[in-house]
Parts: C-alpha cells; sequence; structure tokens
C-alpha cells in the first residue's frame, strides 16, 4: 500500500561512547540500526552522524571525530555535566547544526544533556528517544525542560523506564524491534544457559552465574567486555561455575549460538529500559527468566515466553531453570513477531515523528 506518510529527511544523530559496532554503545547500537531500517523500509531518507569508526550494515555514516563521552551509568545522581575537550559529542552536534536545514526532522540517540540543552537553537525539530531509566538529575532536569517546552519529542522504550522520571506520563513509548529474517527458529536447542549484554556491574551476571552453577547447567555469556578486571573478578567469585565467555559477536553470529540455548538469564540490577536481548532471544524461540525489573518484565509473558521472577533473588533463578521445559518455544517466536517486528517499529517511529511534525 502507498504509504501516506511523506517520504522524510531524516538526521539520526548517535550515541557519543563509542562507534556504532563497538559494542560500546550497549543496546542504542542495535536499536539505532533496527529504527533506520524500519524507517528506510517505509520510504524514509536517513542519513547518520557518529563517531568515527562507526560502521552500520549498509547505511552510510558520516564519521565525527572527537574523545568520547563518559559513561552516564557510572555517574553520580548529582553529578555535574561532564563535557570532555574536543568531545565527539559537542563535534556531533556542531555538525547537526550545519545540515540540519537538509533534514525534516533530527532523531537523538545520545543519554546526554548537550542536546536536549541545544533543542531550542535548532529551527528543525528534534526527536529525542532516551535510552535509560533516569540516571542524575541534571540530565532529569534537561529533559523536563524539552518534554515542558516540545511536547510530545521524547521517547522511551517501556512504561517502567518512562515511570523512573517525574514526567514519564508525557514520554511517548516505543518498545523496540527487530529484523526478525536475522533470527532463526531453533526447537531442538542445546542444554546449556545464556547471558548477554555489556559485561558490567549494572547488568548483574554474578547472579546468572551462581544460578546456572545450582542448576548444574553450563552459562554462556556474550556481549562487550569494557572492563577485563571486572569479569576477572566475576569468575574468582565463582571458580567451579561451568561459565564460558563467548565473546562480542555480530547478529548474525549472535543469534546462531543463542538460538542453542534452554533459556536466556536477564539479571539487571537497574531498571533495564528495554532489554533488546529479550526480543533476540524470542526471536530464536528461546524462553527468557528475567528478574521482575524495567523493561524485560514487560516483554515476558508469565507462563508463556519465559518467567518473571523476584529481583535480585538467585533461588527465584533456580527454579524458573528448573521450570523451562514447561514452556513452548514456538510462542517465544509468535510473540517475536507479533509485537517486536522491524513493521511494528518502523509503524510506532513513523507515528511518532509525524506527531512531531504535525505539533
Ligand atoms: N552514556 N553519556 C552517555 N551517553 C549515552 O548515549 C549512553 C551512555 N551510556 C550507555 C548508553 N548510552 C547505551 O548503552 C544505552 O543507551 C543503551
Amino acid at each position: 500500500m502507498v504509504n501516506p506518510c511523506r517520504s522524510l529527511h531524516l538526521l539520526l544523530v548517535s550515541t557519543p561512547v563509542g562507534p556504532l559496532g563497538s559494542g560500546l554503545g550497549g543496546g542504542v547500537e542495535l536499536t539505532l540500526h533496527n529504527i533506520a531500517q524500519a524507517l528506510t523500509q517505509r520510504g524514509h531518507q536517513i542519513t547518520i552522524l557518529a563517531p568515527t569508526g562507526s560502521s552500520l550494515g549498509n547505511f552510510d555514516v558520516i564519521p565525527v571525530a572527537g574523545k568520547l563521552q563518559p559513561l552516564a551509568q557510572n555517574q553520580e545522581r548529582d553529578a555535574a555535566i561532564t563535557l570532555p575537550a574536543q568531545s565527539v559529542l559537542g563535534a556531533m552536534w556542531h555538525q547537526a547544526k550545519l545540515l540540519a536545514p537538509q533534514y525534516d526532522v533530527l532523531v537523538n540517540f545520545a543519554y546526554d544533556w548537550l542536546p536536549f540543552y541545544l533543542t531550542p537553537w535548532f529551527d528543525r525539530p528534534i526527536a529525542h528517544l532516551v535510552s535509560m531509566a533516569s540516571l542524575t538529575d541534571a540530565m532529569d532536569d534537561a529533559i523536563a525542560q524539552i518534554i515542558t517546552h516540545y511536547p510530545h519529542t521524547v521517547a522511551v522504550h517501556s512504561l517502567a523506564q518512562a515511570e523512573t522520571f517525574s514526567f514519564g506520563d508525557r514520554c511517548r513509548c516505543l518498545g523496540n524491534g527487530l529484523d526478525l529474517s536475522h533470527y532463526r527458529f531453533v526447537a531442538e536447542p542445546d542444554t546449556y544457559l545464556g547471558w548477554v549484554g555489556r559485561i558490567a556491574p549494572e547488568k548483574g551476571i554474578e547472579d546468572a552465574i551462581a544460578a546456572a552453577d545450582q542448576s548444574h547447567l553450563s552459562l554462556k555469556v556474550w556481549g562487550a567486555m569494557p572492563d577485563p578486571d571486572y569479569w576477572q573478578q566475576v569468575c574468582r567469585t565463582y571458580p567451579n561455575a561451568d561459565v564460558s565467555y563467548q565473546g562480542f559477536l555480530s547478529t548474525a553470529e549472535l543469534q546462531a549460538q543463542l538460538g542453542q540455548c534452554r533459556g536466556l538469564l536477564v539479571t539487571p540490577r537497574w531498571v533495564e529500559a528495554f532489554g533488546n536481548v529479550v526480543i533476540e532471544a524470542l526471536a530464536c524461540g528461546v524462553p527468557v527468566i528475567a528478574y521482575r525489573r524495567g523493561g524485560p518484565a514487560e516483554i515476558v509473558s508469565h507462563g508463556q515466553t519465559g518467567w518473571v521472577v523476584e529481583p535480585d533473588s538467585v533461588d527465584a533463578l533456580v527454579e524458573a531453570i528448573a521450570r523451562l521445559p514447561e514452556l513452548d518455544r514456538h510462542r517465544c517466536r509468535q510473540a517475536a513477531e507479533e509485537h517486536y517486528s522491524l513493521a511494528a517499529l518502523g509503524a510506532r517511529v513513523e507515528d511518532w515523528l509525524q506527531t512531531i511534525l504535525e505539533s
């Protein structure tokens, strides 16, 4: 059918914490790629601004040089705004200012003060996709300013994430989505459990290792390892656990191994904004055991596509692991197709951008 929405020229401005494809940007790298694909499929023209060294499938990325931004989740709640000298964040938004006249809407993927603060000086609308829950007062204030003066222009990935902000009820909730054709359904898996994510304290990998160990099952781990010392410390804590680090893989390689898992353990210590890994697992037919915390708990249907358990309870994880055989792997794939396809995401994002253009 002819898309009623005219073709938009969109400038996607990426996260400043790492080049796209490095894994340093965590879930927002996959989110940006999937949104770019979904909107392209709907006939829109996409241009991407990202730190030098980025690569994103067959999308051209305008590379921007500069110093990477410190991770917001490592900052104290009352931290002052930081902007390193020669910051890539500043350089990206300088470039965005020069390019803006050629675009209908700019989409900001950075969880950083600058793009929110600069919004009033742009004569093009900026759509802000907030990729994490509330972390610092300075960011909460910056987002609150924008949502007050530019209603409709702030989106999040889940209701749980929105609720961490005082203005959560005024955020557009987009969920997320994947190109499901890249994920192959596996009916008869191997025996190991899986854990996927940036290996960092807020992700709670210790609980997954403890639960797999108590269940006498091996655990395979995929994801970026920004701090090898942290990984060594975790391994020293569980010397006898059968856990192996499989590296940070491309989507194609990850889904081939992820599909062989009996189940995925999702053990966030913080309020995970969404949990792309959850829909990647479901897309492969892998049931998900998740703490009742943040986005993953909204994606997993308890007793249908996984188990949603008491947060920070290894015993609850162990009990759920024993009940994995009760779940139907076909239902997991069906759930992904129903709610988290690229087409579903594209429709939600396009509707958000249309609302911004009309307001
Ligand atoms: N930290 N300062 C900053 N800026 C980001 O854009 C950012 C971050 N930490 C993590 C992160 N983005 C992504 O991994 C999450 O948004 C998924």
